[in-house]
């Protein structure tokens, strides 16, 4: 509920403006939610304006695609990129290629990965982009005719001091490799710190690939220890999804001695009771790009169930749902409390419907939103620009350490915002709240820009 007049005004101008974007306004709304908590200490903020331009994307740009097919017949994609807030630093954030990609979808990234950048203490703004082109069942050829194309216009508006996409959704290594190099070729500068997620051999970080996901499990890990005295040590998790995120969180918490029992795609989901393998899992989806379908057909004592939802009926003690927004509902969540599972922390992007949450904190489960317990991938692009820009490159170890101890300070961040707000344990409103002020801060410092 939202009650404070403010706060009111500015979700309803939201809602009559923006409300044909479903995504953007649920993201919207989760964050104004928690702001209640503390907008009685900041009189201050409705004078400078402060939430209307938080909620207004700085600038938005939508571009025509157009590549050749392998058929020899022209295509025609939208491309986005939305430059949401630059008040701690340059725009940040990743690019995803799905049919799925509206604007609404990436303006509530763009707003999410604001409050995200502003948690992981590097000087990162916010900023998303990407595209509806489908990146399934194409030859290299056609991704990389799509790629060039794409870059072609979203070179003007990027930069190493201006905005600097990564990955996301469709969008990996081979991705930001093709776009790196036609940035190159039209700039004709190597300016490696305007991509994140680059090749090893051009300026990428060591361990940026499995940064997700392991900083997922470095989250969860401190806050099963601080709230719940425990560690993955001997539980059941779920993981869904099996993209990049997904691989990362299920090998870091086979690691520290969790089982992951099931994972999914977009079609369906695997059960295997021995615990997934993860030679295998990364031999069909890195070396060979099937689906998970083909983990069943090869790992004796496996199953495969049609359909993504029903993984979360599985019986599991930990949940970390690692593949799109919306993707678990209030049933999913129910089915998770029935079969005891002790917390869900979030490794997608709003994967949780605000339903299936407010089961989820209703039951007394730890619940952590991505915004928090995902960051490790762009704080670990952070840290690819800064060697970037040292023009050296650190060790997997120093890395992968330097991560690890931004995840701890981020859940200690939320902690902290939660008792402040009197609500201890609650890392949602300690990661909106956390987040947000420091943005809030550099705002009303810098004036009414
Ligand atoms: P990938 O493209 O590597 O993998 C995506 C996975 O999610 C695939 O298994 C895909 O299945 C599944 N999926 C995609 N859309 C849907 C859907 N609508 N319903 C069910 N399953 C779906 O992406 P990432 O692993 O990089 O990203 C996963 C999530 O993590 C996203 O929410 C992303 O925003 C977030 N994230 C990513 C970061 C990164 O560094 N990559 C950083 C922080 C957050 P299928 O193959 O069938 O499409
Ligand atoms: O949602 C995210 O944080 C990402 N996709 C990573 C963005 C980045 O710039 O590394």
């Amino acid at each position: 509920m939202i009650t404070n007049e403010y706060l009111k005004r500015v979700y309803d101008d939201v809602t009559r403006r923006d409300g044909h974007e479903a995504e953007f306004l649920q993201a919207v709304r989760e964050v104004f939610e928690s702001l209640e908590l503390v907008i009685d200490k900041h009189p201050e903020w409705e004078q400078a304006g402060l939430l209307e331009r938080f909620v207004e994307p700085e600038r938005v740009i939508e571009f025509r695609v157009p590549w050749v097919d392998d058929s020899g017949a022209v295509r025609v994609n939208r491309g986005y990129r939305v430059q949401f807030n630059s008040a701690i630093g340059p725009y940040k954030g990743g690019l995803r290629f799905h049919p799925s990609v509206t604007l609404s979808v990436i303006k509530f990234l763009g707003f999410e990965q604001t409050l995200k950048n502003s948690l992981t203490t590097l000087p990162m703004g916010g900023g998303k982009g990407g595209s509806d082109f489908d990146p399934k069942g194409k030859s290299e050829g056609e991704i990389m005719r799509f790629c060039q194309s794409f870059m072609t216009e979203l070179y003007r508006h990027i930069g190493q001091f201006t905005d600097t996409p990564a990955g996301d959704i469709g969008v990996g290594g081979r991705e930001v490799a093709y776009m790196y190099g036609q940035y190159k070729r039209i700039v004709d500068r190597f300016e490696a710190g305007v991509l994140t997620g680059k090749g090893l051999t051009f300026g990428g970080s060591l361990a940026r690939t499995q940064a997700t996901g392991y900083g997922l499990c470095y989250y969860a890990a401190e806050a099963l220890k601080h709230l719940k005295g425990t560690s993955f040590e001997g539980k059941t998790v779920i993981v869904s999804g099996s993209g990049n995120v997904a691989q990362y969180a299920a090998e870091k918490c086979t690691q520290l001695g969790g089982k992951v029992v099931a994972m999914s795609d977009s079609q369906g989901y695997v059960y295997d009771p021995k615990g997934i393998d993860l030679d295998v899992l990364f031999d069909i989806k890195q070396n060979r790009r099937a689906r998970i379908s083909v983990y069943a057909q090869e790992v004796p004592g496996s199953e495969y169930h049609e359909g993504c939802k029903g993984i979360w009926n599985v019986k599991c003690d930990i949940a970390l749902p690692c593949a799109s927004q919306n993707e678990m509902d209030a049933d999913g969540a129910k089915a998770l409390v029935a079969n005891g599972c002790i917390g869900v922390f979030e490794g997608a992007n709003m994967p949780l419907t605000p339903e299936a949450i407010a089961v989820v904190q209703g039951a007394g489960l730890l619940y952590s939103p991505g915004k928090a317990s995902n960051a490790g991938g762009v704080a670990t692009s952070g840290l690819e620009m800064t060697q970037n820009s040292m023009r050296l490159s650190w060790s997997f170890e120093e890395v992968d350490e330097r991560l690890h101890t931004i995840m701890t300070n981020i859940y200690q961040a939320c902690y902290d915002a939660s008792v402040e707000c009197g609500k201890p344990g609650d890392l949602m409103v300690g990661a909106n709240v956390a987040g947000f002020l420091k943005v809030a801060e550099a705002m009303m410092a810098q004036g009414i820009v």
